[in-house]
């Protein structure tokens, strides 16, 4: 037993000697910022490196490592693994929804090269664990409308949402095949004030909040009875996180999890926002990017999500609208 207990001590000391070194790709986008706070503040400033094509985001300066990186680079990605001794990637860069639709191809090749860099990589240096965001997109027209469960017809119609399914079938391969710790989930429309949203069909519900305090109306590009599944910012970096932290065992979809907590049509996120702001005024002129969320789900199942790590989301409309009413003023200052 004496033994027994100085291996144990022995392997608990070598664990937690072990450093994990993260490496954030995307880290200047809507959710890379939160991410990349959220994750320093747990693993230590200096152990999560943020990279992006841009500059650093403001948010981020001072806060910790920041590269410059095009992750279509592999080699410059290999490097900057192997040299910093990652054992984690966030992999956040991609091409979203609306602006994909501009230039099918381009997004194509951005969405699947730099997701199959990230994997091959960590195939080759043994990472610990991966971390890359599906979408709602990969549901299509004919999909359930409501309540879309996890395993579906899942026949997307936009690019984007194309390089979200063939993204999982890549995350799943990885994992089979070679045993790569990928992890994944099914975001729907993040809602946040921190950073702005890059070129999505849900883009809508954070510019309405923008509109709404600086000139107390909205025009907005989709009709107003178009319901879409949404998620408030901090639920979706804790969502993100618990399933980063939740053990493998408990992992049994490795190609992105369902994952909800509200749907709302412009029409009620607008009354929402009356009910603070009396005099805001919505108008609708629905462009392209309408056609987009047709093809997608109203609500999304997420009880595996629930059932496998626990997963429980905390924000509703009335909470969401509150927060960022409360919030996003000083962000705008
Ligand atoms: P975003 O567009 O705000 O950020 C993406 C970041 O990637 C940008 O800062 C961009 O400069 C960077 N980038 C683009 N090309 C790059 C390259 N070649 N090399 C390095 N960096 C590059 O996107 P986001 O909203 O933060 O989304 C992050 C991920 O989450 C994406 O995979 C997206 O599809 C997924 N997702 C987002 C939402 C959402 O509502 N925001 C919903 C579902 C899924
Ligand atoms: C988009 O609208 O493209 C994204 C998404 C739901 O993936 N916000």
């Amino acid at each position: 037993n004496i033994t027994c207990n100085k291996l144990n001590l022995a392997f608990n000391y070598q664990q937690s000697m072990k450093k994990d070194k993260i490496l954030v790709i995307g880290a200047c986008g809507q959710i890379g910022v939160e991410l990349t706070l959220a994750l320093r503040k747990m693993y230590g400033e200096g152990n999560v490196i943020a990279s992006d094509l841009r500059e650093e985001h403001e948010l981020l300066r001072g806060t910790g490592p920041y590269v410059s990186l095009d992750v279509m680079n592999k080699e410059m990605l290999h490097v900057l693994v192997i040299r910093h001794n990652i054992t984690q990637v966030y992999l956040l860069a991609a091409i979203l929804s609306a602006t994909g639709e501009k230039n099918p191809l381009l997004a194509w090749h951005i969405n699947m090269a730099s997701l199959l860099n990230v994997l091959d990589i960590a195939k080759e240096e043994g990472l610990d664990k991966v971390y890359w965001p599906s979408s709602i997109a990969v549901f299509g027209p004919n999909s359930p409308k409501e309540d879309t469960e996890q395993h579906t017809i899942i026949e997307p119609t936009t690019i984007y949402g194309i390089s979200k399914f063939a993204g999982e079938r890549w995350c799943e391969y990885y994992n089979h095949r070679y045993n790569v710790d990928v992890r994944s989930l099914r975001y729907p429309g993040l809602i946040s004030y921190k950073s702005a949203p890059g070129g999505g069909t849900t883009d809508y519900a954070v510019e309405i909040f923008h509109e709404a305090l600086e000139e107390k109306s909205y025009k907005c590009f989709l009709r107003e009875d178009t319901y879409l599944p949404m998620m408030y910012m901090p639920d979706a970096i804790r969502a993100t996180i618990e399933l980063m932290e939740s053990d493998a065992s408990k992992i049994s979809v490795r190609a992105g999890y369902n994952l909800a907590s509200m749907s709302f049509s412009p029409k009620e996120i607008a009354a929402e926002i009356k009910k603070h702001i009396p005099d805001f005024t919505i108008s609708y002129e629905p462009d392209y990017r309408q056609a987009i969320a047709d093809g997608w789900p109203g609500s999304i199942n997420d009880e595996l999500a629930r059932k496998d790590w626990g997963w429980n989301h905390e924000y509703d409309l009335p909470k969401m609208v509150e927060d960022m009413l409360t919030n996003l003023p000083a962000q705008l200052a």
